[in-house]
């Protein structure tokens, strides 16, 4: 069964995706979704998560890049390509590279070439849209967003730091690992998108970036969203490991929500609970039974008791 990545084009954390499909070497299919809610198939498979990437296995629904990670990892045997497995200094620098100069890099790509190509694939009614669901997103975050001043000098100190590590092909060393890909999307999204400047006075990590794009993005084929849930419906939830079912929430009605930004509940039944992933289980109708995964870190667990106190 092929993974689905729900996406769209302008989207960075999923070209931090499709890149590592593309490393993967995987066969997978592509469901575009709206740049902004209400996103109606996204909301029957992942239950009100509100983020870009998710990916599906079927009746397994992945919410956040690092689920999605782990999965390509398993898939693949590339075990660097989970931020699990990484060493801690490549797992912070990743963290830092994926939530603090996430936000600077978009905004030091507010470019006549970026506003060009956001006008391709939106009208400009849904471009104002589209400002107004980021500034009311950014607005409620829990997590301090840089302004757009301070996005430049905050994204040429970033690119200092990767210039400098980069003394081997990657970033930890002769192979890409997670750490490489959660660095790339932000700077393509400033180089490759934006058409910015601002990377060229970076040659080691202009190189590198040109590596990342290298290895494509897998063998992509499209299909209508429709076709994801049909997906779901026709297949079961993958059996959840009896050491996962330990935690004493098992089988309590439960929200899960990001941390930092977007943070919309998920609601349903806690299935399984590894040490790095939550497992929600839905009833949705129409689907049947679906799981959805999200990562511990970052995200926050409450009980529908708790949801009431
Ligand atoms: N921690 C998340 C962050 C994902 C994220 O912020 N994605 C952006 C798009 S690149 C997003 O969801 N923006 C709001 C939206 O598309 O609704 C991950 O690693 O997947």
């Amino acid at each position: 069964m092929d993974l689905i990545l729900h996406h769209y084009a302008l989207s960075p954390f999923g070209r931090k995706i499709r890149s590592m499909l593309g490393y993967a070497g995987l066969t997978w299919q592509s469901a575009i979704t709206r740049e902004m809610p209400p996103r109606p198939v996204l909301a029957q498979l992942a239950g009100g998560y509100r983020k870009i990437p998710v990916a599906q296995i079927g009746a397994d629904v992945f919410c956040d890049s690092r689920t999605i990670a782990a999965e390509i990892a398993a898939l693949v045997n590339k075990p660097q390509l989970a931020l699990e497995n990484l060493d801690a200094e490549a797992q912070v620098w990743a963290g830092r590279a994926d939530l603090d100069m996430f936000f600077p890099c978009v905004l030091a790509a507010g470019t006549p070439a970026m506003r060009r190509k956001a006008r391709e694939f939106m009208s400009l009614l849904d471009m104002g849209r589209f400002m107004l669901d980021r500034i009311g997103m950014s607005r409620k975050a829990a997590v301090k967003i840089a302004g757009v001043k301070e996005a430049r000098p905050l994204v040429l100190a970033h690119l200092a730091q990767v210039e400098a590590r980069l003394e081997q092909d990657f970033l930890f060393g002769e192979a890409p690992t997670h750490a490489d890909f959660s660095t790339y999307h932000g700077l393509w999204f400033i180089r490759d998108l934006g058409e910015s400047p601002l990377v060229d006075a970076f040659p080691n990590t202009l190189a590198w970036m040109d590596r990342i794009a290298a290895f494509g993005e897998g063998v992509r084929s499209e299909i209508a969203p429709q076709q994801a849930l049909e997906a779901a419906a026709g297949a079961e939830p993958r059996p959840i490991a009896s050491a996962d079912q330990a935690d004493p929430c098992i089988g309590q009605r439960v929200t899960i929500a990001p941390s930092d930004y977007g943070q919309v509940p998920a609601a349903g039944t806690l299935a399984g609970a590894t040490e790095h992933s939550w497992i929600l289980a839905r009833d949705e109708s129409g689907l049947g039974t679906v799981h959805v995964h999200f990562p511990r870190q970052g995200y926050s667990l409450h009980t529908a008791e708790q949801d009431r106190a």
